[in-house]
C-alpha cells in the first residue's frame, strides 16, 4: 500500500478528522473538538521547547489542590489548553488536573462535550528539558449538565452538577489521546477504531499521520516503575519485582527505564511492549496517577492497542470516580504484563 503512495502524499490530522467525519465515526462537533486539542498542544509543544529562553522553567510559587507545586508552565499550558477547549464552542465542562472543580464553559455554542486533561504532565521533567505530554478524554454531554449554567443563581449546584457529569467510568469514554514533547511531538489518537499516531512537522506546522492501528506487542521485556519506592510496596509487589530480576519468557532479561513521565513511559511501552507502573504504597494508599485525566485515557488507549489497563486487580475503564482528583494505582502495557503482576496481586 504505502509504496503506491506518491511521496507528496500525505495525511493531516485535519485530513484525517475530516474523513472520520465523512465516515458518520465521529460528529462535526467532536471534530472541531480535536481540532482545538491539537491546536492547543502545538501551542504547548513551542511553549515547552523556547521554556528556558522565555524564562518559563521554575515554579509558579503556587500549589495546587493536589497539594502540588505548580510549574510556571503547568500553568501556563491549562490556560493554552482551556482556551483552545472554550474558544472551540464545542466544550460544555471541562476538568483539569490543575483546576480544583470542572468549570462549565459559558460560551459553548452546541456539542457540549465533555473534555478532562492533565495540560503538562510530567512537568518535574520540564527543567531539564526531558520529555513531557498533554493528556485528554472526551466524554459525551450529561443532562445533568446541560441545564442552563448563565441562568442558574446557585453556584454551587453548578459545580455539583458539573462534578457528577464529570465522574464517568472511563468506559464511557469517546475519544482519548496524548501529546508528547520530545524529539519529535507526537500526537495518539483514539476514537475507539483503533490507535492512530501524528507527527508535528515542524516545516508545515501540522501533525502528519506516521502510524496506524498500532498494536503493542503481546509481552515485552522492559518495564517501568519507580523502584525507589521499594521499600514502600507491601510484599507481593515486591516478589513481582523481585520476578522481574530473573530472565523473561524470551531467557533474556528485562531492561529497566523510567522517566518519570507518564506519557514518555506509556508511549514507549506502545510501541516496544513491556509495563508502566505507579502502584500504591504504604504513604500513598492509591498510587500517584489520576483517574480520570491520566489513567482512563491511557487506558482506552491500550486497549485500542490490545493491551490492558489495571489497577492490579480489575480494569480501570470499569472503575467508576466519585471524585474529580481521584487517585488509583496503574498498570498498563502488554496483556502478558499487566495479567502477570496480577497474578502476582492476587
Ligand atoms: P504530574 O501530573 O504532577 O506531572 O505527576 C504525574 C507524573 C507522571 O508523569 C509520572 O509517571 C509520575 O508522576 C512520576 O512520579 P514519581 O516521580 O513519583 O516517580
Ligand atoms: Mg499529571
Amino acid at each position: 500500500e504505502a509504496s503506491k503512495k506518491s511521496s507528496y502524499e500525505i495525511t493531516t490530522l485535519t485530513t484525517w478528522l475530516l474523513k472520520q467525519e465523512q465516515a458518520g465515526t465521529i460528529d462535526g462537533e467532536m471534530t472541531i473538538v480535536l481540532a482545538s486539542i491539537s491546536t492547543a498542544c502545538k501551542q504547548i509543544a513551542s511553549l515547552v521547547q523556547r521554556a528556558p529562553i522565555s524564562n518559563l522553567t521554575g515554579v509558579q510559587g503556587a500549589v495546587n489542590v493536589q497539594g502540588e507545586d505548580q510549574k510556571k508552565l503547568d500553568v501556563v499550558s491549562n490556560e493554552v489548553f482551556s482556551n483552545c477547549l472554550k474558544s472551540s464552542g464545542r466544550t460544555g465542562v471541562i476538568a483539569s488536573e490543575e483546576e480544583d472543580v470542572p468549570v462549565a464553559v459559558e460560551e459553548s455554542y452546541s456539542g457540549n462535550y465533555i473534555v478532562v486533561f492533565d495540560p503538562l504532565d510530567g512537568s518535574s521533567n520540564i527543567d531539564a528539558a526531558v520529555s513531557t505530554g498533554s493528556i485528554f478524554g472526551i466524554y459525551s454531554p450529561n443532562d445533568e449538565c446541560l441545564a442552563d449554567i448563565a441562568d442558574d443563581q446557585n453556584l454551587d449546584q453548578v459545580e455539583q452538577r458539573c462534578i457528577v457529569s464529570v465522574c464517568q467510568p472511563g468506559s464511557n469514554l469517546l475519544a482519548a489521546g496524548y501529546c508528547m514533547y520530545s524529539s519529535s511531538v507526537i500526537f495518539v489518537l483514539t476514537i475507539g477504531t483503533g490507535v492512530y499516531v501524528f507527527t508535528l512537522d515542524p516545516m508545515y506546522g501540522e501533525f502528519v499521520l506516521t502510524q496506524e492501528k498500532v498494536q503493542i506487542p503481546k509481552a515485552g521485556k522492559i518495564y517501568a516503575f519507580n523502584e525507589g519506592n521499594y521499600a514502600l510496596w507491601d510484599d507481593k509487589l515486591k516478589s513481582y519485582m523481585d520476578s522481574l530480576k530473573e530472565p523473561g519468557p524470551s531467557g533474556k532479561p528485562y531492561s529497566a527505564r523510567y522517566i518519570g513521565s507518564l506519557v514518555g513511559d506509556f508511549h514507549r511501552t506502545l510501541l516496544y511492549g513491556g509495563i508502566y507502573g505507579y502502584p500504591r504504597d504504604q504513604k500513598s494508599k492509591n498510587g500517584k496517577l489520576r483517574l480520570l485525566y491520566e489513567c482512563a485515557p491511557m487506558s482506552f488507549i491500550v486497549e485500542q492497542a490490545g493491551g490492558k489497563g489495571s489497577d492490579g486487580h480489575q480494569r480501570i475503564l470499569d472503575i467508576m470516580p466519585t471524585e474529580i482528583h481521584q487517585r488509583v494505582p496503574l498498570y498498563i502495557g502488554s496483556v502478558e504484563e499487566v495479567e502477570k503482576v496480577e497474578k502476582f496481586l492476587a
